[in-house]
């Protein structure tokens, strides 16, 4: 029987590194774009870099001739589109940039398919972001898209464009609205993960206190590796359409700063309000952790605010559960930990190879 073929753009980012092992497990031949830079930019993929099922190719969302190139030449099956500027907070810095890669590079993707071979499947990482300012709380796939900044504008119109070439041109293409997935090879301006290498830093005394913004924002965390595998199982529908995908669970971020330190068995006490809160150390039980006794351990830094916030995310992914029959497995404190335990495991310069 012949291999599936699969091409996976963003495969050197978080959750692609996960969907291309997952892939390669299941006996499909995967082709992964990835992008010039200056550093080498494929540590999250290098323990499968000579799997002779793994071929990787230089291009860019924002390169309609390298995107053409690669798909004529690949000729994939199905197509996973996860590259993107993914970072909410530096979109409102660069929005134009954002909307080329993530707006117009879906669209080109799209459009390449519809000329060349419209029965390529075609895969979609939308996002929570669109619900932004939405005061229905849980969201679902009936919740009207609010969205407050330009990575979740130009992340509608991806939204839309592959919704609109499912219906007008008869392509397979689907949007997985993913809430917040995190992981140990989640990067590491992203809140969870600025956490865990904040905290694992003090303790081994390579810095004393972590700055960080909005502490009130609620979020609904997920485990990327598990988040790759739905993506995987919205290409197998009759037909295809769009899910929300959530844990249905949700947290402020002072509440996972908390988890972090009770994981740690770090007391702290908190005071203050806005701008003024800090978390000072009262006790810990670690001898070998680097940190004194009153301490101030978090601080607030208002540069780390956004022009406009998403408050309150939590999904309800009922639909992907009945239909797709999917499940989350990790809940919030097992992802703490793993990613807790390799940040200290960096921190102390120990196995930093390891995923
Ligand atoms: P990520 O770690 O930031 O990875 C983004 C990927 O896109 C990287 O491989 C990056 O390459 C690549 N990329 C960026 N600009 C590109 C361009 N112009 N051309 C080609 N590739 C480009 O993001 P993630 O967390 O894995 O998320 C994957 C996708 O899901 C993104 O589209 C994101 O917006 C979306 N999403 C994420 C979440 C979440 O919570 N993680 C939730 C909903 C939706 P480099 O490695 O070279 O930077
Ligand atoms: O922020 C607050 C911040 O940057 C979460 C992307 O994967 O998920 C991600 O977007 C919250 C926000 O993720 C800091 O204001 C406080 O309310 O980890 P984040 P995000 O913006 O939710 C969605 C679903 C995506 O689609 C995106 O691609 O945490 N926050 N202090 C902070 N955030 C950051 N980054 N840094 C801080 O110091």
């Amino acid at each position: 029987m012949k291999k599936k073929v699969a091409l996976i753009t963003g495969i050197t980012g978080q959750t692609g590194s996960y969907l291309a092992e997952l892939l390669i497990k299941k006996k499909y031949q995967v082709h992964g774009i990835v992008r010039r830079s200056s550093l080498i930019n494929t540590h999250r993929i290098d323990h499968m870099y000579n799997n002779k099922n793994l071929k990787l190719h230089y291009g860019d969302l924002m390169d309609p001739l390298s995107l053409n190139q690669i798909i004529e030449e690949t000729k994939p099956d199905e197509i996973y589109n996860l590259a993107a500027q993914s970072h909410v907070s530096v979109s409102f810095k660069i929005p134009e940039y954002t909307t080329d890669v993530n707006a117009l590079g879906c669209l080109r993707i799209l459009e390449i398919i519809r000329q060349k071979n419209k029965n390529i499947k075609f895969y979609q990482a939308s996002t929570s972001e669109l619900y932004g300012k939405t005061l229905e709380v849980p969201q679902n796939e009936k919740t009207k898209f609010q969205p407050v900044s330009p990575y979740s504008i130009s992340k509608l119109y991806a939204y839309w464009i592959t919704k609109y070439y499912r219906e007008a041109y008869n392509i397979y293409a689907c949007n997985g609205i993913l809430f917040n997935h995190e992981s140990p090879r989640r990067g590491e301006t992203f809140i969870t993960r600025k956490i865990t290498i904040g905290l694992a830093k003090i303790v081994s005394g390579k810095s004393k206190f972590l700055e960080v913004g909005n502490l009130n924002s609620l979020r609904d965390w997920g485990h990327a590796r598990e988040y790759a595998k739905i993506q995987w199982l919205m290409m197998r529908g009759k037909k295809a359409k769009d899910y929300v995908v959530s844990t249905g669970k949700q947290y402020s971020i002072k509440n996972f700063i908390d988890m972090c330190f009770k994981y740690l068995n770090i007391k702290v006490v908190w005071s203050g309000k806005g701008l003024k809160t800090i978390a000072t150390i009262k006790s810990f039980e670690n001898k070998d952790y680097k940190i004194k006794k009153g301490q101030v351990i978090i601080k607030v830094n208002k540069k780390y605010y956004r022009p406009t916030e998403v408050g309150s995310l939590l999904g309800d992914s009922s639909k992907a559960r009945k239909e797709l029959g999917w499940k989350n497995k990790t809940n919030i404190f097992d992802l703490i930990s793993e990613m807790l335990d390799r940040d200290l495991k960096i921190a102390t310069g120990k196995n930093i190879n390891e995923y």
